[in-house]
């Protein structure tokens, strides 16, 4: 298959975002209409080393494993493309992130919104480490949402095959505001409670219409994370004194309750919240135990208050009248 040609099935509309390791575009598929997400990945001459046809193994294995993920609250891979030097992905497009909806709206998310947004992205969790693939990096600007109330993670999965980088392919700074604790202190075994902690600060961000730990370093998040959790002791985290970045000169921070820093709107979301938000990994509850708690029983789609966006303009199938 001619892959250029594939190419040309699409229009560009635009440019959506940028993730990161390549540029989002919006674009509609000429043949059906609907949009989709274009995403563009510029392969360095690094990936295709010992590869054939200029396509690097590890991230193709990759590629292949994504295509198999099929979950309503993950983006859909729909198709891939690819040159000696150009990887791109189709993806199901929704028109806003979590980030975006936080920041033009005036209050911190209805309570109903937030479960409602909780048990997608849990079960969402629950699916890819099912699978065994870690997100590794869940934050507001990778969750998509739609008018219908549905949440959608993206760009995830894709980190693995290449290594977790510092900056984006734009050399913009990758932020560290959702890393847990055990990342940020060297673990190296690190494994699926990473998902869960950065899922709890997404949750907190909701509810406080601003970030948890919004550190600006490695040292500052860390110090973001024990100002408000305290520092870290071996009593409620054996092991922690072993890890590699760990120093037993950290400034000794106790605990606060988190109830004087996050406005709930009831016991059963300060509950699960918690639970996210627990420091040893190995007592930090699976997406699949959350789910059974009683805050999400009740969950149901809720729908996002869209006013503040006017759905925006786009060429349509039968083009410009
Ligand atoms: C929007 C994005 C809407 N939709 C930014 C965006 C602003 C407004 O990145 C996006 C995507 C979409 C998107 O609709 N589908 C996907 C991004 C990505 C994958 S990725 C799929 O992987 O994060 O770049």
């Amino acid at each position: 298959m001619d892959n250029d040609n594939k190419l040309d099935r699409f229009l560009k509309l635009g440019k959506a975002g940028e993730g990161t390791y390549g540029v989002v575009y919006k674009a509609k598929n000429k043949l059906t209409g609907k949009n989709v997400a274009l995403k563009k990945i510029k392969l360095q001459k690094f990936y295709n080393k010992g590869c054939s046809e200029g396509v690097p193994s590890t991230a193709m294995r990759e590629i292949t494993l994504l295509k198999g993920v099929r979950h309503s609250s993950i983006v859909e891979l729909l198709d891939v493309m690819y040159t000696t030097d150009k990887l791109y992905l189709v993806f199901e497009y929704l028109d806003l992130d979590l980030k975006r909806y936080m920041d033009h709206s005036k209050q911190p998310l209805e309570a109903e919104l937030v479960k409602n947004y909780m048990k997608q992205l849990l079960d969402a969790i629950a699916y890819l480490h099912s699978h065994r693939i870690l997100h590794r990096d869940l934050k507001p600007q990778n969750l998509l949402v739609d008018k219908e109330g549905h949440i959608k993670m993206a760009d995830f999965g894709l980190a693995r095959s290449f290594s977790l980088p510092t900056r984006t392919y734009t050399h913009e700074v990758i932020t560290m505001w959702y890393r847990a604790p055990e990342l940020l202190l060297g673990e190296k075994m690190y494994c699926t409670g990473v998902d869960i902690w950065s899922l709890g600060c997404v949750m907190a961000e909701m509810l406080m219409k601003r970030a948890l730990f919004p550190g600006d370093s490695e040292i500052d998040q860390l110090y973001k994370i024990f100002r408000i959790m305290g520092t870290p002791q071996e009593d409620d985290w054996p092991g922690v004194q072993l890890l590699p970045d760990f120093k037993a000169a950290f400034p000794k921070w106790l605990p606060k309750n988190l109830r004087d820093i996050v406005k709930f709107n009831n016991t059963e979301e300060e509950i699960l919240l918690k639970e996210m938000l627990t420091y040893d990994p190995a007592k930090r509850k699976t997406a699949k135990e959350l789910l059974k708690y009683n805050y999400l029983k009740t969950a149901k789609l809720t729908t996002p208050d869209l006013t503040a966006f006017p759905v925006e303009e786009t060429i349509d199938e039968a083009g410009p009248s």
